[in-house]
């Protein structure tokens, strides 16, 4: 098994680079060192997306399709391969349970490029045959062309997961990519380059550089670059709109949620406070579809307040690989720092803390790490601070309601828009309340629950566009409309 390296380097054009600085890469279990980082200055920066530009214009961006098909199937085998590397490499990264980055951060990996190598394999082009008033016809079909090079940037609560579900659609599309992960999560990005190396991905085709959010502007201001994806904060979402909107190129955004989840007295109680409690507490709460806000019905909410105090209570915070672990830290202490603020907010509002709310004592070993106790607030206003704002933690705040349209006007009562979750055996309900949700995702009696064929992204200052399926193919892509007359 191949060690996570001490140094990690940028990847470009193939080969591993040194940086101008370095930074360090903190483990947030315990805060040792898991490595020192080479950041990209303007110079790196612009030999990334010079190789990328190079070799989509030209051998890339004109592979045939099954060719490419065949490498995206290739970088599926091969991240399998080598699934320990990136689960540890995931792992010292992330602080995340073992069981949860076996589950679904690695699995997802191989699953996106095999995923989007069967799309592209089987999307048909949009034809049409046009009939015309004197007889003649026209053929109509819209080829769909790569964008060219796409700054792919993304976060630090599913590294590997997000940064493939954007890679794999790219380079299917036959776009060349300069990757820029998180400052806290380095390692997966470059590891899959050794892959793509591996596997005979053509050089340039898929570049990293490393930074932080200098060196993501280094990116999106670069005039060799075609369009930007990124998933994060909402205000850096603007932030990059800002960057690109002289050049007007085509972004693509997954940013911030304040999910709610409405829950009804018809609900299945049990399996409701089961879905509940993952849907607040996976990943420490750090995932953009986590619910932090929950409206439960008046005749019910007693009963499904005692069974979430119940649950957070039993889970088990704790290192990665011990056994039980269900809860990991936060990724920094900055952001723990963060999520403290938002229990400070919840207090001065009048918040009751029924559990959590603090610094767990986790012992001398990991007093360095970034742990924050699942926490869960009642009496808090629909209005207030924490219940609008994302705090992107373990955290969630409860709230009463008496009707439908009440819970209805509340949940859409936000300038987010990615995810809801409705908990009802109501049928009737399902079809009158979900297609109401202001959001991109609307779930009924599950969470988190993922087709990659299905469209995925949110409204307002959750982000714009959809990924997913064909719909990514939407901005990886731009159509070309070829109209043949009659001669
Ligand atoms: O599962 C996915 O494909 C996805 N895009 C998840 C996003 C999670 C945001 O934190």
């Amino acid at each position: 098994m191949a060690d996570v390296a001490n140094t990690i380097r940028n990847f470009i054009n193939g080969e591993f680079v040194d940086g101008a600085d370095e930074f360090d890469d903190l483990n947030p279990v315990d805060g040792s060192l898991v490595a020192k980082v080479q950041a990209a200055d303007s110079e790196i920066v612009d030999r990334a997306v010079r190789a990328a530009r190079s070799v989509y214009e030209g051998p890339w961006g004109s592979l045939p399709t099954p060719q490419r098909v065949a490498l995206l199937r290739r970088i599926a085998d091969r991240i399998d391969e080598r699934f320990e590397d990136f689960l540890k490499a995931e792992i010292a990264d992330t602080g995340k349970p073992e069981g949860m980055a076996r589950l679904l951060d690695v699995a997802r990996a191989s699953a996106n490029f095999r995923s989007f190598a069967d799309i592209i394999a089987s999307t048909p082009l949009d034809a049409f045959r046009t009939e015309l008033g004197n007889g003649d016809v026209a053929l109509q079909y819209a080829i769909r062309k790569p964008l060219g090079v796409i700054g792919v940037i993304v976060p630090w609560n599913l590294p590997l997961l997000l940064l493939t579900w954007k890679v794999a659609p790219a380079l299917a599309t036959g776009n060349a990519v300069v990757v820029k992960p998180s400052e806290e999560t380095p390692a997966t990005a470059t590891l899959l380059g050794e892959v793509m190396a591996e596997v005979g991905v053509p050089d340039g085709v898929y570049n990293v550089v490393h930074g932080y959010g200098d060196t993501g502007s280094l990116i999106t201001t670069h005039s060799g670059v075609d369009g930007i994806t990124f998933t994060g904060e909402s205000k850096t979402g603007s932030a990059i709109m800002r960057a690109v909107s002289d050049r007007v190129l085509p972004v693509s955004f997954e940013l911030g949620g304040k999910n709610a989840a409405l829950v009804f007295d018809d609900a299945d109680l049990e399996k409701t406070v089961a879905g509940l409690t993952r849907s607040i507490f996976t990943n420490t709460g750090q995932v953009c579809l986590s619910t932090e806000r929950v409206y439960i019905q008046k005749g019910i909410f007693d009963e499904v307040v005692a069974g979430l105090v119940e649950n957070a209570g039993n889970l088990k915070l704790g290192t990665p690989y011990a056994e039980g672990t269900t809860t990991g830290p936060l990724i920094s202490q900055k952001h723990r720092d963060k999520v403290l603020g938002y229990q400070r907010l919840a207090e001065s509002a009048g918040a009751q803390t029924l559990i959590g709310g603090d610094i767990p004592d986790m012992g001398d070993e990991l007093s360095d790490g970034s742990w924050f106790s699942p926490t869960l607030w009642t009496h808090l206003l629909h209005e207030d601070r924490p219940m609008r704002e994302e705090v992107f933690g373990p955290v969630a705040g409860l709230i009463p309601f008496d009707t439908e349209e009440e819970a209805v006007r509340l949940a859409n009562d936000t300038d987010y828009g990615l995810a809801s979750a409705l908990w009802t055996q109501d049928v009737d309900r399902v079809h009158r309340v979900a297609p109401q949700m202001n959001v991109g995702l609307s779930w009924v009696n599950t969470w988190y629950l993922r087709d990659l064929r299905a469209p995925f992204g949110g409204s307002g200052l959750s982000g714009i566009g959809r990924e997913g399926g064909t719909h990514s193919f939407d901005f990886y892509t731009e159509p070309v409309n070829v109209c043949i007359g009659q001669s």
